[in-house]
């Protein structure tokens, strides 16, 4: 019977063919993977009720607007969708494909209580992934995403960031043994007072720990996509950081963690504003990076584009014009060329007052 690194071996070349297109030049992910419970609180801010239905409109809406495919190269689904066609009948998994979009499936059976720590938690999913990565390959998925927290103001305790990295790296093989491309993301929550200097020291410790274990486990690092936090000052801390800072630390501890082997780097925006989050993005793209150093966001994506919607059917063009926008400013953030050009006054004077500098 073939070892496990020769099944693995099996898959090597379309892992590192797969993760090379998530990773191609001005483009980045749409994370549009939420659980039931997080649409359903998505849903609510907008006063939609959380059905089967509501969930298949808004997931449509997401992936049809024409020329998606120029600024997104991956789409994170969860189950649901990976399995979903729209109400004309068209799979969502088909519409992605005919839009270049290389579709995804988070993994992960989300975080519960960490027993043994201080209030922290670990993320479950590792019984029967093995079966359900299969079939989610079976079905069109070609990467795979597993989100993890870490929290600064709880800890965090050796032992959470131990269970952190052991679960992605876990994760990580079994889903390239499956031939999905793992997007490993180990969340700094941005919650806290503390600044920027604490994050930098946390992450350093969490990222040594995942590639430590992603190495033990056998990992093709060329084969893998990572998905971390900017390094930023907590939520609450009065000092604020502009995006050059953000740049020059995540840069500083990207160079001292990551392998260049790792074809991208794929940051999650982690309750940033959307603008935040491009402006950041485009200051660690102002000169060349070992990596593609690009974006997988989730509410800084979609947050103008949910409001346009509001569930009105009138206004799905209005929205999905919306998604364009940030998409195609985080594809030139992408690219280190955004300007701003395009924004909306209300954004550009928001841009101007924070005094960020281009
Ligand atoms: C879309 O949200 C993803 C799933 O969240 P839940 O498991 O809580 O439902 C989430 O993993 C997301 O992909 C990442 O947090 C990145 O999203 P942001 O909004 O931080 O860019």
């Amino acid at each position: 019977a073939p070892s496990a690194l020769t099944v693995r071996a099996s898959y090597a070349d379309e892992l590192v063919k797969t993760a090379k297109t998530v990773a191609s030049p001005g483009r980045g992910i749409l994370a549009m993977d939420e659980s039931n419970a997080t649409c359903g609180k998505r849903l609510a801010s907008i006063g939609l009720e959380n059905t089967e239905a509501n969930r298949q409109a808004y997931r449509t809406l997401l992936v049809t607007p024409p020329g998606l495919g120029n600024y997104i190269s991956g789409a994170i689904l969860f189950e649901e969708t990976l399995y979903q066609s729209t109400v004309d009948g068209k799979k969502i998994v088909d519409i992605l494909v005919e839009q270049r979009i290389v579709p995804g499936i988070k993994v992960d059976k989300g975080l519960v209580p960490l027993a043994g720590s201080n209030d922290e938690s670990w993320c479950q999913g590792l019984d029967g992934l093995a079966s359900r990565s299969a079939a989610y390959y079976q079905q069109g998925a070609r990467f795979a995403k597993w989100r993890t927290v870490v929290s600064i103001p709880n800890g965090p305790t050796a032992l959470a960031v131990k269970e952190a990295a052991w679960g992605l790296a876990r994760y990580a093989a079994i889903s390239q043994d499956n031939g999905l491309v793992p997007i490993v993301e180990p969340e700094i929550l941005l919650d806290g007072e503390h600044g920027i200097d604490r994050t930098f020291e946390v992450a350093k410790q969490v990222w040594a720990e995942v590639f430590f274990y992603l190495a033990q486990n056998n990992v093709l690092f060329e084969g893998i996509l990572l998905k971390p936090s900017m390094v930023t000052p907590g939520a609450d801390c009065k000092e604020r950081a502009t995006p050059q800072q953000v740049a020059d630390y995540t840069l500083k501890l990207l160079q001292q963690r990551i392998p260049p082997a790792v074809p991208g780097i794929m940051f999650l925006s982690g309750g940033q504003s959307e603008l935040e989050a491009t402006l950041n993005l485009n200051a660690m793209n102002q000169s060349p990076n070992p990596w593609h150093v690009s974006f997988s966001y989730a509410r800084a994506l979609q947050n103008t584009c949910l409001k346009t919607w509001g569930g009105r059917p009138e206004s799905v063009k209005a929205a999905q014009d919306a998604l364009l926008l940030r998409a195609s400013a985080n594809s030139l953030a992408q690219l280190g060329k955004y300007t701003g050009e395009g924004e909306s006054e209300e954004a550009k004077e928001g841009m101007f007052v924070k005094g960020y500098v281009y």
